[in-house]
C-alpha cells in the first residue's frame, strides 16, 4: 500500500511514512488556480515536445508521452513548487543527514502520458550513483505533482513500496506494484531507491505530472541546471530560489567569481 496523508498531517508523520515505505502521497498541496498557472506557462514549450507514435520497448521513455525539462526557465510559478515548505522539510529530514551543508534541485520535468502509452520500465532515480552498493544511502528525493488526477487507468505512477531497502537483484511480484492514485493537487514523494515508473495509459485522457527531484548538495545534478537556467535567467529569480536550484556553494564546492553566486 502507498501511505496517503492530507496536507494537514504532521510533517514528521509524513517523513516517517516516506522513510519506512519509500513513498508517500500528500493530498491538497496545490489548488486549481495554481495548477492552471503552471500548466499554462509551460504549455507553449510543452507543445514543442515531440510525441513519438512508434514505441521502442527498450526506450526508457514510452511513445505517446510528452516531456519538458528546464522548467525554471520556462515558468515563473514553478518556483513556488520547488520551494514548497513540505518538500523542503522532507528534504531537510531525509537528505541533510547525508549532506549536512545543504540539498539542491536535481531535476525538473513535466511529464504527460497519453492514451495508449505503455508502462515505463520500473527504475530507481538514483541509479547514476553506482559507486554506492545497494541499498544506497538517501541521495535523492523526488516529488510528483499531480496536475491532473492520477488514476490506475490513465498512467498513474507505479510504485513498489519498501523497495528502497531491497538488494538490486530482487524483482517485484505483480502484487507488490501499486499505482499512485491521487487527485489533482496531490504530491507523491519517493526516495531515490524506490522502484517506480509511469503506468500504462488505457484511458482516453492525458495524465499530467510535474516531477521535481532533489539531491544532496555534493553530487552532480541530473539536469545541467547551469546551462538550462543560465545566469541571465538566474538573476531574475528570488535569492531563495536561485540558491535552491544550485547557485550556491556546498563548503568548497561550486564557488564562482559571481560572488559565490549571488550573481553580482
Ligand atoms: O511519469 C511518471 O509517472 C514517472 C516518470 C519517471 O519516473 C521518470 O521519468 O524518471
Ligand atoms: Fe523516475
Amino acid at each position: 500500500m502507498i501511505p496517503t496523508m492530507s496536507v494537514d498531517a504532521d510533517v514528521s508523520e509524513i517523513a516517517d511514512a516516506l522513510s519506512l515505505e519509500g513513498v508517500v502521497v500528500v493530498t491538497g498541496l496545490l489548488d486549481e488556480t495554481r495548477r492552471d498557472a503552471v500548466r499554462s506557462e509551460l504549455a507553449p514549450h510543452m507543445a514543442k515536445s515531440q510525441v513519438l507514435d512508434q514505441d521502442d520497448p527498450g526506450d526508457f521513455f514510452p511513445s505517446k508521452t510528452r516531456r519538458l525539462s528546464a522548467l525554471v526557465t520556462h515558468s515563473d510559478s514553478i518556483g513556488e513548487l520547488i520551494l514548497d515548505p513540505h518538500t523542503q522539510e522532507l528534504c531537510d529530514r531525509i537528505l541533510l543527514p547525508n549532506g549536512e551543508y545543504g540539498h539542491q534541485l536535481h531535476i525538473t520535468v513535466a511529464l504527460e502520458v497519453g492514451p495508449g502509452a505503455r508502462q515505463q520500465i520500473l527504475h530507481r532515480d538514483h541509479e547514476s550513483f553506482s559507486f554506492f552498493p545497494d541499498p544506497k544511502p538517501n541521495i535523492v528525493l523526488a516529488a510528483m505533482w499531480a496536475i491532473t488526477d492520477f488514476r490506475a487507468d490513465n498512467g498513474a505512477t507505479l510504485v513498489v513500496p519498501g523497495s528502497h531497502t531491497w538488494q538490486k537483484e530482487r524483482k517485484p511480484e505483480e502484487s507488490e506494484i501499486y499505482p499512485a492514485e491521487m487527485p489533482a493537487g496531490s504530491v507523491m514523494f519517493w526516495l531515490g531507491g524506490t522502484l517506480h515508473g509511469a503506468g500504462a495509459n488505457v484511458s482516453n485522457e492525458w495524465r499530467y505530472g510535474i516531477a521535481l527531484g532533489y539531491s544532496v548538495g555534493w553530487v552532480r545534478q541530473e539536469e545541467n541546471i547551469y546551462l538550462d537556467v543560465p545566469p541571465e535567467r538566474a538573476a531574475e529569480l528570488s535569492p531563495a530560489l536561485r540558491k535552491a536550484i544550485g547557485y550556491t556553494t556546498y563548503r568548497a564546492l561550486g564557488f564562482s567569481v559571481r560572488q559565490n553566486v549571488g550573481l553580482a
